[in-house]
């Protein structure tokens, strides 16, 4: 497959055909399109009960040179980051391939002065800036294994990542700038390392020059390039080799660090990005994720650099200093293709639509949405207001686990539908299943599940197989079990209907908790709504629901109107005991709503919720616990 797009309806249906009779030919075309140092030997090895996955094996590459080098032969001076800094006043940086080639060379060969080895575990704990990016690739450009910690984690959740890995070297610096706001990250960071004896070097990027306590172990990032030269030679790596390891949430409190290697995930992140996007030569496009999700690893870097793109990083958030902060980045750097979460569609949706339309929006082409399913006003508006009804969005479902979008429409290429992520890409051969796990055919609704691998498919969890083969291939043997409910309509579209991990056995009957919400958000006066279970001594569990109402309610009223709403959508048995009303939901910062935390509120335990410092929204804890 040459330069790996479908522009066509018709190729892209064709190559779906080709893909599911000749999978392993499909996805060998595809590699074709890198630059490797020896071809693999052999397509693809797996087992999905074991469960082992294997891609390109005896492939040699490194995923930078597809980054980087090869770009400096045909568009060295094309932009590939375009750096808008959290606050306006400050310029943009455009950083070119032949520049962000030097640098990370440069950045490598600082971290091997320092010790760094292949397959040495690094933790970048860093804000949005171009150093970020550099950080990552240095590792890859030496084979370490770099470990990205989200800048907003606190010192528990960062010193638990880095023990977890045992790593040698952090990466981060004096401060953040995020809004108004200045994130301390040097003193978070040194908290932390009081429990790290894995660390042996912490090199400092100076991004606020603010005053930070020193300690012996710490090594300024500008004085520590000085010392080095911009030559490093790429180490060659095997396809199965990781490339990093990206901790995601689990369903119990220990984080789960997700392994990605080498060649598989290069080639799916490229491809994807392509596809999804329709991406052409000399677009700049922007995706809003932080680089500590792998959203931002996916599509921020790997997937946009591998194909020579010109990606936009941007260090603020898009409140500061107004609510239009997006749509001016929008203009000012003519993005064609913006990446973005409900979230924050919906947080900019409550603010005078003037903040949007007082910008020049003309240059977009294509919107596209991540995190978790959007909603149908949500999609509207964005649509509307920021698509001006035409740009094609596409709704692109996907996991830390994944590497890369499974679901989604092609931008223009294929039809989209609102609240529908719409079809699995080509190459990937997705089913529903019902509690048995039987395939189910045609216009239904069950669990998600994907039965044959794609590249970018997470190889294992960091130190516990175990895990793995457990939260992800034992429920349905056979098949990859992402955890999500979907439905399917007679066009075969896929909409996400939300987790299915979350049943509660009430009195003996497995009950999704998905399907109940669903059934609360239909009442006009449910914004969002949290269903779990607690312990109850008759019915072993019992339904606890947290609903956001649109106004003020009598909550009693409220209440009955919901019971009754819910035996009529589902039945008796799904009624919850206890409704309460609030004013916000426990999230994470893309948007997920906490359900484990919840569960621990509803069972009465206040005291054992863990690290809430990684939400989105711990002021929202307090209020649950006074009242319920
Ligand atoms: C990329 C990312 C994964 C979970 C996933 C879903 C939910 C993500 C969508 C979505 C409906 C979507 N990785 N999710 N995208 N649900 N429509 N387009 O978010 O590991 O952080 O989360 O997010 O539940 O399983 S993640």
């Amino acid at each position: 497959m040459k330069d790996l797009v479908y522009r066509t309806a018709d190729s892209y249906y064709k190559a779906k055909q080709f893909a599911n009779e000749n999978p392993e030919a499909f996805w060998a075309d595809i590699a074709g399109n890198f630059e490797w140092h020896t071809p693999w030997d052999k397509v693809l090895e797996f087992d999905f009960l074991t469960p082992e996955v294997k891609w390109f094996l005896g492939g040699k590459l490194n995923i930078t040179e597809n980054c980087l080098d090869r770009h400096l032969k045909t568009q060295p001076n094309q932009t590939a980051i375009i750096f808008e800094p959290n606050d306006p006043s400050e310029a943009a940086q455009h950083i070119s391939y032949s520049e962000l080639h030097s640098r990370v060379c440069r950045a490598a060969n600082m971290l091997k002065a320092n010790g760094a080895k292949k397959g040495d575990r690094i933790c970048i704990y860093m804000p949005m800036t171009p150093e970020l990016a550099i950080a990552v690739l240095a590792c890859a450009r030496i084979g370490a294994i770099h470990s990205v910690v989200f800048a907003g984690f606190s010192a528990t959740a960062l010193a638990a990542r880095i023990n977890d890995a045992e790593c040698s070297i952090l990466l981060t610096s004096d401060g953040g700038f995020r809004g108004a706001k200045v994130t301390p990250l040097k003193e978070i960071a040194d908290e932390a390392l009081t429990s790290c004896p894995s660390i042996k070097n912490c090199i400092v990027l100076r991004r606020t020059g603010q005053d930070i306590s020193w300690n012996p172990i710490d090594l300024w990032w500008h004085e520590e390039l000085e010392k080095v030269n911009d030559v490093c030679p790429a180490e060659i790596m095997d396809s199965e080799d990781p490339l990093f390891i990206l901790y995601t949430s689990g369903s119990t409190g220990k984080p789960k660090g997700m392994v990605h290697t080498c060649g598989g995930y290069m080639v799916y992140t490229a491809y994807s990005f392509k596809n999804v996007f329709q991406y052409q030569k000399d677009d700049v496009y922007w995706c809003t994720a932080d680089i500590g999700w792998i959203t931002g690893h996916s599509y921020i870097i790997y997937g946009p650099l591998a194909v020579g793109a010109t990606t936009v990083m941007f260090e603020g958030v898009p409140s500061y200093p107004d609510y239009g902060r997006f749509w001016e980045v929008c203009a000012k750097h003519k993005v064609n293709q913006f990446y973005t979460a409900p979230t924050a569609i919906r947080a900019l949706q409550k603010h005078p639509t003037d903040l949007v339309e007082q910008h020049d929006l003309s240059s977009i082409k294509v919107l596209g949405s991540v995190g978790e399913p959007i909603n149908a006003e949500a999609w509207h508006w964005y649509d509307k207001y920021v698509g001006k009804h035409k740009c094609p969005i596409v709704d692109t479902w996907w996991q830390t686990e994944t590497g890369g979008i499974l679901i989604t429409s092609l931008a223009g290429v294929t039809p989209q539908k609102p609240t529908y992520a719409t079809l699995p890409m080509p190459g990937i051969q997705a089913v529903l299943l019902d509690n048995k796990g039987n395939e189910i055919e045609g216009e239904t609704e069950g669990i998600l599940a994907i039965k044959y691998p794609w590249p970018s498919i997470a190889r294992t969890i960091w130190g516990d197989h175990e895990r793995y083969k457990n939260v992800y291939f034992s429920a349905y043997p056979g098949y990859y079990f992402p955890g999500d409910g979907a439905l399917r309509d007679a066009e075969s579209n896929f909409r996400i209907t939300g987790r299915v991990d979350d049943v509660v056995i009430v009195s003996g009957h497995n009950l999704g908790t998905a399907p109940i919400e669903n059934a609360l958000n239909e009442h006009p006066h449910v914004v969002e709504s949290a269903v779990v279970g607690f312990p109850h001594d008759i019915k072993g569990n019992a339904l606890h629901a947290f609903v956001i109402p649109s106004t003020e309610v009598s909550a009693n009223k409220l209440a009955e109107e919901l019971r009754a709403l819910v035996a009529k959508t589902i039945g008796p048995i799904a009624k919850p005991d206890r409704i309460q009303v609030v004013r916000g939901l426990p999230k994470t910062r893309s948007g997920k709503i906490m359900r484990r935390i919840l569960r621990k509120l509803a069972s009465g335990e206040h005291d054992s919720l863990g690290d809430v410092s990684t939400l989105l929204n711990p002021e929202v804890i307090e209020e649950i616990k006074k009242n319920n």
